[in-house]
């Protein structure tokens, strides 16, 4: 594959005024003729041909201004098409005639069918699937589209902007037009043909403008539309609230398909769905279904206005639209539901995805420099680690300067393909702050450590704070410059009250913020009346490392007294892991687990205490993960003895606090209806967090089957079966829950891989021939993402002792399975070869039969342009 480097980048030589399609469709036989009117710039050189993208695309004719061009003219291949002998500077029309085959398209970019519905994915390069074309982010037109398709099978025919009209067109055909007034790159054009249901409502905007709102399921499906449709008019309503930006066009569609290589996709005015992400009625999604629903309603109906109306410049900028619209779904959930436990849940997952991805081989940059193939880039530090960034962008300059530097950027850049550099820049006008230390953290990769150490001197009353930060060597990048990092602190007295410092010197300290801006620095506050204990990075006010050793006496305290629930759930998190880790290594070396009463003391006082919220409960019970533990232990990784080692602790907190968790299953249980609401899922989530301790306690799955005999709600019902498949695998309760979720669930794919994913997930080396066996089942589909990612995505992915079983048997399966898969659709293998990423990490044992397995990849013919990517950097 080709390196594609951000210095390289130049403007097109032409520019694109204006794009006529008209798509006659065919399963397999699509025409595609497109009507392009360019003119060339008056930079360009005036004897450059036009160079177009294509991707496997067969040419029929290529006309200029309407009469066929001479052979000689033009050289067309599969994934190009050269035209020369170009007017100087007056317009020209190009029209180009393509035929295509959605039925054949397996790797779902371009224009494919998913279960008779033609739809299209074009991000990032999957317009040049369709015709040829300049298909680059920053070529921007506006787009008229006719469709053409037989009446019966495709009642249905849409396309990006306002519906123009449509009409009969003879032998069983009808054609609509569509119009986008708004100039848009090809990667947000859309088209959507077929037979659906409808979801229909109306939104008024504020300044009064009424707006249709559409979601097209599957026929039948249409009440289980109803949530997504609630999330889309709460999205529209916030974003005027929080950003003042209103919607733009008269309508707004969504259109849910069952196969599709991601979450969703923001085209302009036609989002086209993942059915995973719109589809939720009690019986048969959770509570996490329903908030990712809701996430991700969200996430691309904000891009309209960041990625939409502007755009990025070229894709290295991919952050400039994901990184800031991640940002902004966060703040929405945050307000919509509990800012605290929405900030652990980010947490979380940013430290068990991004800080993954930014100690190994993939690490790369928020905004790279260079990419082999693009698709590989929608990754974890583009979209998570650039929230990240936009989040410490908003607390160092305050909320009120932060949102004038939003408006700015709306203001300057509305209508641009715009760049990393411009976003920054609106901030630093408006806040007068050099953002240049700042803006590091777009382009070192790495997260950063930084080791703090305490001193507080009686006499003086001075409290010193000394503060050293470090980036180790990531790909391409061996040394790195100190960044600037806002760490949020507060400084806690014996009883738990927060202490006023008279003064603070060594730096920038602002609002309870600390500018770490040297490579080491002390800052030392003045006037501090008694020893004080330091809650540092609070709420994660930046994406970094701490190497802090606080004692169990300090720790307890910001487990009990912050008024920062995050800096809560953190303390606990710092007093679990050490003794987890010190578990691990009893494990190895055959010795008894030994507890921490400071860590169960601590918990137990949590859990019990009624006047926390039920959510935030329930996140401090689920114990650092096995993950968790890996990436602490960082290197010679045994997943089986940390897996023994979490459990025998957990199991001893479990009966230490049976009684508690008993009284919780009690307290917690309701008989009121199912509503998904956070408050109510915060319930049921302390509920099923208590059950499980309750069962470990006991070792009987009497509670969890009976838990899954009452159960009304997909939330108890698959939490329940997870408890039994996980701790009881094999046991009559377990089989009979398993194969009755099986049959009552028969009909419903999105269900049944909650029944693949609980299954692949259950520990141990058997995880293995459990897979295999699924894999083979007829409910089971290897050319449907969702099936694959709930089935060999959580083996490989979320059950390390059955994927790193000793024997490496695993990786042979799983491998075989990536080449195969690779054949059909490369995104998504590619993804799933990410999951061996951390290879180098584990025991030599296994990481000798990870590598066999990861070299017969690297060896294997024919390999995607994606997974050769990955499998180079990862075998580095
Ligand atoms: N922008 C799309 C992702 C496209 C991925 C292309 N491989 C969805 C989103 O982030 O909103
Ligand atoms: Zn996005």
């Amino acid at each position: 594959g080709q390196v594609t480097s951000l210095a390289d980048y130049r403007p097109t030589d032409f520019v694109l005024e204006r794009v006529d399609l008209t798509f006659e469709l065919d399963p397999t036989e699509t025409k595609v003729e497109a009507r392009l009117i360019f003119h060339r710039r008056e930079e360009a050189n005036p004897n450059a041909p036009l160079v177009l993208d294509g991707d496997e695309l067969v040419l029929s004719s290529v006309l200029f201004d309407q009469i066929e061009i001479d052979s000689e003219r033009y050289t067309a291949t599969p994934d190009s098409l050269t035209i020369r002998d170009l007017p100087a500077s007056e317009p020209f029309e190009i029209t180009i005639t393509t035929l295509i085959n959605p039925e054949a398209n397996t790797q779902l970019m371009g224009l494919y069918r998913s279960n008779g519905i033609y739809c299209t994915q074009c991000e990032a390069e999957g317009f040049r699937r369709i015709t040829y074309f300049p298909d680059r982010p920053d070529v921007l037109a506006v787009y008229t589209v006719n469709i053409i398709a037989d009446k019966a099978a495709n009642p249905l025919l849409l396309s990006n902007g306002n519906f123009l009209g449509g009409a009969g067109y003879g032998e069983g055909k009808h054609f609509a037009a569509w119009f986008d007034p708004h100039p848009k790159p090809s990667y947000l054009f859309a088209l959507v043909a077929g037979d659906l249901g409808l979801v229909e409502d109306t939104f008024t905007t504020v300044s009064g403008r009424e707006v249709a709102l559409k979601i097209y399921v599957e026929h039948g499906k249409e009440p289980r539309a109803t949530y997504a449709m609630d999330a889309l008019k709460r999205s529209m309503t916030w974003d005027e609230e929080t950003f003042g930006r209103e919607y733009d066009l008269d309508i707004f569609m969504i259109v849910a398909v069952s196969d599709f290589n991601m979450g969703a996709m923001e085209n302009k005015g036609l989002n086209i769905f993942n059915d995973k992400y719109v589809l939720a009625d009690p019986e048969t999604a959770t509570d996490a279904d329903y908030a990712n629903i809701e996430a991700i309603i969200a996430h691309e109906y904000f891009h309209n206005w960041t990625g939409n109306r502007i755009t990025c410049r070229d894709w290295f900028q991919l952050c400039l639209k994901e990184g800031l619209t991640v940002y902004r779904d966060h703040e929405f959930s945050a307000d919509q539901r509990s800012r605290a436990v929405k900030r652990i849940g980010e947490v979380r997952h940013l430290r068990s995805e991004q800080f993954v991805e930014d100690s190994g081989p993939l690490a790369h940059p928020v905004r790279p420099s260079q990419y082999k193939e693009i698709n590989n880039f929608y990754t974890t530090t583009v979209y998570e680690k650039g929230s990240e960034v936009t989040r410490m962008i908003a607390s160092i300059l305050g909320k009120d300067l932060f949102k004038q530097g939003m408006d700015l950027y709306f203001e300057r850049h509305d209508g641009d393909a715009a760049t990393v550099e411009d976003f920054v820049q609106c901030f630093a006008d408006v806040s007068n702050r050099n953002l240049s230390q700042f803006s590091l953290w777009y382009h070192q990769a790495g997260t950063p450590h930084v080791t703090v150490s305490c001193d507080y001197d009686t006499n003086a009353q001075t409290f010193t704070v000394k503060l050293a930060q470090t980036i180790a060597a990531t790909p391409g990048q061996p040394d790195k410059k100190p960044m600037h990092i806002p760490l949020s602190f507060a400084l806690l007295a014996n009883d738990g009250a927060m202490i006023a410092p008279a003064s603070a010197s060594g730096g920038e300290v602002s609002e309870n913020l600390l500018h770490l801006t040297e490579a080491a620095q002390s800052f030392v506050f003045h006037g501090v009346p008694e020893r004080p204990v330091l809650s540092l990075n609070r709420s994660f006010s930046a994406p970094v490392i701490l190497n802090f050793t606080q004692s169990s006496d300090d720790l307890a305290l910001i487990a009990r007294y912050e008024s920062d629930l995050f800096s809560r759930w953190q303390a606990l998190t710092d007093l679990a892991l050490p003794v987890l880790c010190e578990g691990v290594k009893q494990v190895r070396a055959a010795q008894p687990v030994l507890f921490n009463d400071a860590l169960k003391r601590s918990l137990l006082a949590i859990v019990a205490d009624d006047t926390l919220e039920p959510a935030f409960r329930a996140q401090a019970l689920a114990l650092p993960s096995e993950a968790d533990i890996a990436r602490e232990l960082g290197g010679d990784i045994d997943p089986d003895a940390i897996y023994a080692a979490r459990k025998a602790i957990i199991h001893d907190i479990a009966v230490a606090g049976l009684d508690i968790f008993k009284g919780l299953l009690a307290q917690m249980a309701t008989d009121a209806a199912y509503t998904p609401d956070a408050k109510a899922a915060g319930q049921r989530a302390l509920k099923n967090a208590a059950l499980a301790y309750v069962v470990q306690a006991e070792n009987d799955p009497l509670k969890a089957a009976e838990a899954y005999a009452k159960a009304n709600n997909m939330t108890d019902l698959s939490h329940s079966l997870s408890i039994l498949a996980h701790h009881f695998p094999g046991t009559t309760e377990t089989k009979a829950a398993l194969s009755d979720f099986e049959s009552r669930f028969a009909n419903n794919a999105l269900v049944l891989d909650k029944w693949f994913s609980i299954q692949a997930t259950i520990p141990g080396e058997d995880g293995l021939v459990r897979i295999k066996t699924l894999m083979q089942s007829p409910k089971f589909n290897a050319a449907n993402p969702n099936r694959v990612r709930a089935l060999i995505g959580s083996f490989a992915f979320a059950n390390p002792t059955g994927f790193h079983r000793a024997d490496g048997a695993s990786y042979s399966v799983v491998t075989e399975e990536i080449l195969a898969i690779d054949k059909r659709n490369p995104q998504l293998a590619a993804r799933l070869l990410t999951s061996m990423r951390t290879w180098k990490l584990l025991e030599p044992q296994r990481a000798g039969k990870a590598r066999a397995a990861l070299t017969t990849i690297a060896n294997a013919n024919d390999l995607s342009n994606d997974v050769r990517d990955i499998i180079d950097r990862i075998l580095t």
